[in-house]
């Protein structure tokens, strides 16, 4: 039906402002606890409703400032994707982020390789959108306050300052584990990430060096604010403690321009499309 000459059509000349710095719908610290049994169908119906297929979403209410890929290393923590989806919706959507999140699950038995999933998470990631910052989080870890913004900044950002199995502190001062958020031109400064830490241990302390070593520093929210819980777990099946990492570290420096996202090499299997995430799986070469 055409329009009378009185009518304003509704919303189509809206034009959108850039968001505010600070999301006018934060509330600050949340309640985060692991007990509940939902399924994920149920998940889907809370708060699937305002995504796109793949787990993207763009706040409707501004020009969100950031463009902002979240990547989770994955494999067999179906258990926890559940409980993550369900507190980071709602949080993403209040900081008014113009979002996606990617899953990439280690396909096969072999060795775990956390940093080079990360890796693999940022090239495919950018293969489906002009993404402009990366925010790399541990499947296991959900902020207690909303105030923690999962976007980049002029350093790359550790946002993971205060776990709950830390008793709230950093374990050391130059802990870079559990979720941080590097811009697109901060991560191909460091050449990304290392992809030849296989097993448990040292690649967090690997890109925390090459930070440095790349003459940045890193930026982190206070220890309040930077809360998180983690869900507790045994230890991963394929996933031990690598005895040849720490001698891995000692040699950063001479290994970080030839280790990592220009050395990377991948297969992908499949990608599924949830309504909650995009689902990569990857075959990574891992040795058995
Ligand atoms: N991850 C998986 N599957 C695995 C291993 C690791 O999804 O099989 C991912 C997941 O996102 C996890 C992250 O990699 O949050 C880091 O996993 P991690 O288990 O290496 O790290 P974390 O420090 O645990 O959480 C270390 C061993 C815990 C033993 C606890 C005994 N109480």
């Amino acid at each position: 039906a055409s329009l009378k000459n009185t009518e304003v059509p509704a919303l189509t000349n809206k034009t959108l402002e850039l968001c505010p710095d600070t999301p006018p719908q934060l509330v600050g610290p949340l309640y985060v606890d692991f007990k509940n049994k939902q399924t994920l169908d149920e998940v889907r119906e809370k708060v699937g409703s305002s995504l796109q297929k793949g787990g993207r979403y763009k706040t409707p209410d501004c020009i969100s400032r950031q463009k902002v890929a979240i990547i989770i290393p994955f494999r067999n923590r179906h258990e926890h994707l559940k409980h993550w989806l369900f507190y980071l919706h709602p949080i993403l959507m209040r900081q008014q982020l113009d979002y996606g999140v990617y899953v990439i699950n280690q396909d096969g038995e072999g060795v775990f390789n956390r940093a080079k999933l990360m890796n693999t998470g940022y090239f495919e990631a950018l293969k489906e959108y002009d993404y402009e910052c990366f925010v790399f989080s541990d499947i296991d870890l959900v902020p207690m306050d909303d105030r923690n913004l999962y976007r980049c900044f002029d350093n790359p950002r550790h946002l993971a300052v205060a776990m709950d199995k830390f008793n709230f502190h950093l374990p050391y001062k130059t802990y870079f584990g559990g979720v941080s958020s590097l811009s697109k031109s901060q991560f191909l400064k460091i050449n990304g990430f290392p992809n030849s830490y296989w097993g448990w241990g040292g690649e967090d302390d690997d890109i925390y060096k090459r930070i440095v070593f790349h003459g940045m520093s890193i930026s982190r929210p206070d220890s309040v604010i930077g809360k998180y819980r983690m869900i507790k777990h045994v230890r991963d099946l394929h996933n031990e403690a690598n005895p040849h990492n720490p001698d891995k570290l000692r040699k950063t420096h001479s290994t970080m321009d030839k280790d990592g996202i220009n050395s990377l090499k991948y297969t992908v299997k499949e990608i599924v499309k949830d309504v909650l995430y995009t689902f990569i799986s990857v075959d990574i070469q891992a040795p058995p």
